[in-house]
């Protein structure tokens, strides 16, 4: 298996990520400005197939038309040089401070009416670049203080938005699914759809569910304390992982945006295994874009962005090489089978058994010892744990 990524890998790159300048609420930039262009050569050379951006991204909030104009065509040809594509589109409803409140749920509806304006502008621009998928991180979407939002009309005023969304795309034949990214909270105290849990529950009172998914990133989940991989294994059963921001996370605090796997690397190890041997029979349960939603940290120089770049899809490739190792070990199958994983595919009830047999099976229940059913024996879950370990630190 090769290290070196390649476009078959569909590794992308937010052009806010690479291009992240420094600032932090205690500081300003430590870094230069990053042209699109040059950004798209250097992902390109180091292997990436994808650039994802939001609007003001590209093109500063408020410029103007020919602005604007320049900015996309400089990105056309930087992809027609380099054969990188755009996967994803998102927009900016969070920077500019009439967003202060939100954007789709601020208190104020003349700037919901001009956050839908923004978003439907942007989808344009998305269909017109070929963008499969269309992200909505709801950054300002919340509150501090509990009496200052009505969370029920937020949620109704989101719903309203994403429905309109839903509309657009499907009447102007644009092939183009949304993907809603939660976050617990940062910057606003705290988040509408917090949780990918939350964002599941809500995609399914939209008029076309099926057009949004979500797109969990392994930070946001992660600093309000939940299992990553087990949170993506739920949107895979419910066909919902639409899209996936990859980067690295050290426990409940402020989102730090580290390089994939700088942070809870098992948790990442067993994410990777699972989008890359998790579908039926070991194949890829996950074929859409490998996305890093990272920040290099604000003590690095460019060179250190670029080496950040390459990490981010070094670790991803290293832990595939490892998942991999991990499923063909014989070892690890034998002690799965102890484990009894597998058998958890088994139905609970036979084909065609009703509550009535169940409740007259004997077997089940007047004849089953709980006590001496397992004689003491254990799982043996943690020699599982030990045997991902050993192959995640490379020691099988
Ligand atoms: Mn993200």
């Amino acid at each position: 298996m090769s290290l070196t990524p390649t476009r078959d890998d569909k590794f992308s790159f937010g052009l806010w990520t690479v291009g992240y300048n420094g600032t932090d609420p205690f500081g300003g930039p430590t870094r230069p400005a990053l042209d699109v262009v040059h950004a798209v050569e250097r992902l390109s050379e180091l292997g990436a197939y994808g650039l994802t951006f939001h609007d003001d991204d590209l093109f500063a909030f408020g410029s103007s038309e020919a602005e604007r104009e320049t900015q996309i065509n400089r990105l056309r040809g930087a992809l027609a040089d380099t054969g990188l594509i755009v996967p994803m589109v998102t927009t900016n409803l969070f920077s500019a401070p009439v967003f202060k409140d939100g954007g789709f749920t601020s208190n104020d509806r003349r700037v919901r009416r001009f956050a839908l304006r923004k978003v439907l502008r942007n989808v344009d621009l998305a269909a017109e670049l070929g963008a499969k998928t269309f992200v909505m991180w709801g950054g300002r979407e919340g509150a501090e203080y509990d009496s200052a939002k009505d969370v029920r009309q937020a949620l109704e005023r989101y719903r309203e938005a994403v429905n309109l969304l839903g509309d657009y795309v499907t009447d102007r034949g644009y092939d183009m699914r949304f993907a809603i990214e939660p976050k617990p909270n940062e910057p606003r105290g705290d988040i509408l759809l917090p949780t990918l849990g939350h964002a599941l529950a809500f995609i399914e009172s939209l008029e076309r569910p099926e057009l949004v998914g979500v797109n969990p990133e392994v930070g946001h989940e992660q600093m309000a304390g939940l299992n990553f991989a087990a949170g993506i294994a739920q949107a895979l059963y419910h066909g919902k992982l639409y899209h996936i921001d990859l980067n690295g996370q050290r426990g409940i605090k402020y989102d730090q945006d580290l390089v994939f796997g700088h942070g809870d690397l098992h948790n990442a190890f067993a994410l990777v295994d699972l989008l890359e041997n998790g579908g039926p029979g070991g194949v890829p349960a996950y074929n859409g874009p490998r996305h890093f939603d990272y920040k290099p940290s604000r003590t690095e120089d460019e060179s250190g962005v670029w080496d950040s770049a390459a990490a981010n899809m070094r670790t991803y490739l290293l832990l595939k090489e490892r998942a991999a190792a991990f499923r063909a070990d014989p070892e690890v199958q034998a002690a799965l089978e102890a484990s009894k994983v597998g058998e958890l595919a088994v139905p609970t009830l036979n084909p065609g058994e009703s509550y009535e047999t169940l409740l007259s099976d004997r077997s089940a229940f007047e004849e089953f010892d709980a006590d001496a059913y397992f004689g003491g024996r254990g799982f043996g879950f943690v020699r599982l744990q030990q045997l991902a370990t050993e192959h995640l630190l490379g020691a099988r």
